[in-house]
């Protein structure tokens, strides 16, 4: 399956089959150039950056290495291989082909999942568009703008498939992807996290690590919806969500690395004044990143989440794999509840627990990488461990948004929570130390003070290769 660069759109949808839809998106494209352009990385657009492009699906087809300026960047419209007989997996109508237009009764459903997915690819490179002034490296900087590119092209997969599949309706919400703005008052984008600020690199590795990780588990379970397109988009999406959090995971372990040879060199765990970031603001920061992070999975009990299952359009993690009747109609589930003054578990309906369930695998998944950094501590010598705080810790949204609950889940009043917050979550303080820290480091090969070098390069190049050209 080649991709037709002879287009304005690359694409492996055959686009140029389809003169309504061609045109359709030919007419977004300049609204997105312009979003680009006002709320893409701030300045370095004219400046050449060693990017990855997908070129092709096939299995190592996809990723072309060359140095290209931003704007230039070919944003495409790629769909994972379609599976011969691909059936809806799980729900009501599991086993029954699977949809390639959308059914007349899921469609504002549908179009609603499809919205809340596309508008956090935009919010992202909102946030992080300051990012690239005080970047640690040129690696580092490379890696900011893969990034944001990348999530440019996330957002131009679900707006092909509201352009594609959704008529009208499908072409107004492609406007409002432009339109609202990460923070706004009046037009903010749709969930939580997306409104946060993204203000300094320590922010962006938490931030690729365990905000592009919900990504990964939300596209996972949209990859088994009965709805064929949507299922495709989202695999192939996937494989570029991996590099996200590469850039999340070694960063922040680049970040303990150093921090554990100051502590080592000096004898202290005060490594502030040699200028790096103590492993208890560390501990704030993933407190804060984690608990956004979690509330994008929504409440532990949804009627929604029951809903989108039973319609086969929004699956579990790796549905396919999971060995029960993939329906659920009796099966039961163990959520978290507070009863008084407990935290306890209980049973619930398994339908109603999906947003849990998924949860929890994102957790268990957050907690591998965690373990690792901590490895770099021990093999340091270093008597102190990170920890994911506990999930009903520092809550908007689900059953715990009204309790004061500790990173180690008790509950505590408004006062002693209060009393607490600034041990665990970061303060001004903490900020403005983290602020001073951004230098921006543009020689190849040199880095920042506050982490330690990558392991290798980019693309088999060397770690002072000259990945962005200043
Ligand atoms: N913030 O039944 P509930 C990514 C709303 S990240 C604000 O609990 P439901 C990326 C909810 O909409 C992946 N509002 O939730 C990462 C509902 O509103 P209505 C993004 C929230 O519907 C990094 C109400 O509360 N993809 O790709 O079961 C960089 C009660 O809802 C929030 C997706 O999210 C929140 N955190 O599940 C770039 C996948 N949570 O109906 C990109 C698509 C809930 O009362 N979305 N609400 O008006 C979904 O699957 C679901 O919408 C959610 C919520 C899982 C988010
Ligand atoms: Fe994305
Ligand atoms: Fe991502």
């Amino acid at each position: 399956m080649g991709i037709d660069y002879q287009e304005r759109i690359p694409n492996n949808v055959d686009l140029s089959d389809n003169r309504r839809l061609q045109r359709a998106l030919e007419a977004w494209q300049p609204g997105f150039q312009s979003w680009w352009a006002e709320m893409g990385p701030d300045e370095f657009q004219d400046k050449e950056v060693f990017l990855r492009t997908a070129i092709s699906v096939e299995k190592d087809g996809w990723a072309n290495f060359g140095h290209v300026l931003m704007p230039d960047y070919r944003w495409g419209i790629f769909l994972a291989p379609a599976e011969d007989d691909r059936r809806v997996n799980f729900g009501d109508e599991k086993g029954k082909p699977a949809w390639q237009e959308v059914p007349g009764e899921l469609r504002g459903t549908l179009r609603r999942l499809i919205v809340t997915q596309g508008d956090t690819e935009p919010a992202s490179v909102e946030q992080q568009r300051h990012l690239g002034h005080t970047a640690p490296s040129l690696y580092d900087l490379r890696n900011l703008f893969q990034v944001n590119v990348e999530e440019g092209r996330h957002l131009w997969a679900m707006v092909y498939l509201l352009h594609a599949h959704f008529g009208r309706d499908g072409r107004e919400e492609a406007e409002g992807m432009l339109e609202r703005r990460s923070g706004d008052e009046d037009h903010p984008r749709i969930l939580g996290a997306f409104n946060e600020k993204t203000p300094d690199w320590l922010s962006f590795f938490m931030f690729t690590y365990f905000t592009d990780r919900d990504g990964k588990y939300q596209l996972a379970s949209l990859a088994e919806s009965g709805f064929d397109p949507l299922s495709r988009t989202c695999r192939f999406m996937l494989t570029e969500e991996a590099h996200h959090m590469f850039v999340g995971e070694s960063g922040v372990g680049r970040v303990v690395q150093r921090t554990a040879e100051l502590m080592r060199a000096h004898d202290t765990e005060d490594v502030r004044p040699f200028g790096a970031v103590d492993l208890a603001t560390l501990q704030r920061y993933l407190n804060f990143h984690f608990s956004v992070s979690i509330d994008l999975f929504g409440s532990e009990l949804s009627t929604n989440a029951a809903t989108y299952y039973t319609m086969g359009i929004k699956g579990r993690y790796q549905e396919t794999r999971i060995d029960d009747d993939h329906r659920l109609n009796d099966a039961l589930y163990s959520v978290i509840r507070h009863e008084g003054d407990d935290l306890v578990a209980r049973e619930e309906s398994a339908l109603n627990a999906l947003n849990e369930r998924l949860r929890d695998d994102y957790v268990k998944d957050c907690d591998r990488g965690v373990q690792r950094w901590n490895k770099i501590l021990r093999d340091h010598g270093i008597d102190f461990e990170l920890r994911l705080p506990h999930r009903a810790f520092h809550r908007q949204i689900g059953a715990f948004a009204d309790l004061h609950v500790t990173p180690e889940g008790r509950i505590v009043s408004e006062a002693e929570w209060n009393a607490g917050r600034e041990a665990w979550l970061p303060t001004p303080a903490d900020e403005a130390f983290v602020a001073s820290l951004m230098q921006g480091v543009t020689e190849p090969g040199k880095f920042a003070g506050w982490l330690a070098p990558p392991a290798r390069g980019i693309n088999g190049q060397p770690v002072d290769f000259d990945y962005v050209r200043l």
